[in-house]
């Protein structure tokens, strides 16, 4: 392989998600940046795009794939991102908590809860590879808050659970937000008495859930540039909570032996 020749192996196509993830959005925008317009973005999803990735690994083929860490399959596979001169895929991204607007004086402890709640990539591996090695994620989330009471208890310290009332959290089907959003849920529910509905929608309806009011909170807005058409969007009306994770990345994605190693290389 080699700069020249990697476009033609893998058909000029760039392996995407779900059209309402941020990262599509910024491979739209690399490929301009670029100069790449013979290239392609191909839609799918998390999971589509994670089966092709283990394909392609298989077969030692070349695949160019939408990434980021937090995620599983950077320690199940040898890969490197592309190094982005331009910084497209931005520079220093986090994880927000999103809660809606008058959560704080309707379900204090949820609130409470949600604005402590950090955690680290690591941790959230752990829970991304039981999963990924079989585990549902509702196993995974309970092992490993079972298994790690001295983060939880952090995060619940001095909190009275109250009864059985209902909170209603949203998700985008990416392997990091289904470990996240399983985590909360548990501990929301055995630890401080909710009864949450994990609502899985798309990126778009994910944010507007919140800015609606019609969902309570959503631990996955990737920030500042991400979800930055979304927070400009609804910023006036949604609270942000702030961090739960610093240090994540976005970019493109290739297994090692692939023989390039700049997103200028496609060119
Ligand atoms: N992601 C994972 C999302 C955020 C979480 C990087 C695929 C995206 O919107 O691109």
């Amino acid at each position: 392989t080699g700069a020249a020749a990697i476009g033609k192996q893998v058909n000029y196509q760039i392996i995407g998600i779900d059209p309402g993830a941020g990262i599509m959005k910024a491979t739209d925008e690399a490929i301009k940046q670029y100069d790449l317009s013979d290239w392609k973005l191909i839609e799918g999803s998390g999971a589509a795009m994670t089966a092709m990735l283990d394909k392609a690994i298989k077969k030692e083929e070349p695949i160019i794939i939408t990434g980021w860490t937090p995620h599983w399959m950077f320690s199940k596979y040898d890969l490197k991102f592309l190094d982005d001169p331009k910084k497209v895929y931005g520079d220093a991204e986090e994880i927000h908590t999103i809660a809606r607007n008058g959560l704080k004086e309707d379900q204090p402890v949820a609130y409470e809860f949600l604005d402590r709640f950090e955690w680290t990539s690591d941790e959230m591996g752990e829970i991304m590879s039981a999963i990924q090695d079989g585990k549902s994620p509702e196993a995974a989330a309970e092992e490993w808050a079972e298994s790690h009471s001295d983060r939880v208890n952090a995060w619940t310290e001095g909190l009275t659970p109250v009864n059985g009332a209902a909170l209603k959290l949203s998700y985008v089907a990416w392997d990091s937000e289904i470990a996240s959003t399983n985590l909360l849920k548990y501990v929301l529910e055995s630890k401080l008495g909710y009864k949450v509905t994990a609502l899985q929608v798309e990126a778009g309806p994910m944010w507007t859930g919140v800015a609606s009011g019609d969902v309570d909170a959503m631990a996955a807005a990737w920030l500042p540039l991400t979800h930055a058409d979304y927070w400009d969007k609804y910023k006036d009306q949604v609270e942000d909570l702030g961090a739960n994770m610093t240090g994540v990345r976005t970019g493109l994605v290739v297994p090692a032996y692939v023989d390039i190693n700049s997103i200028e290389d496609l060119k």
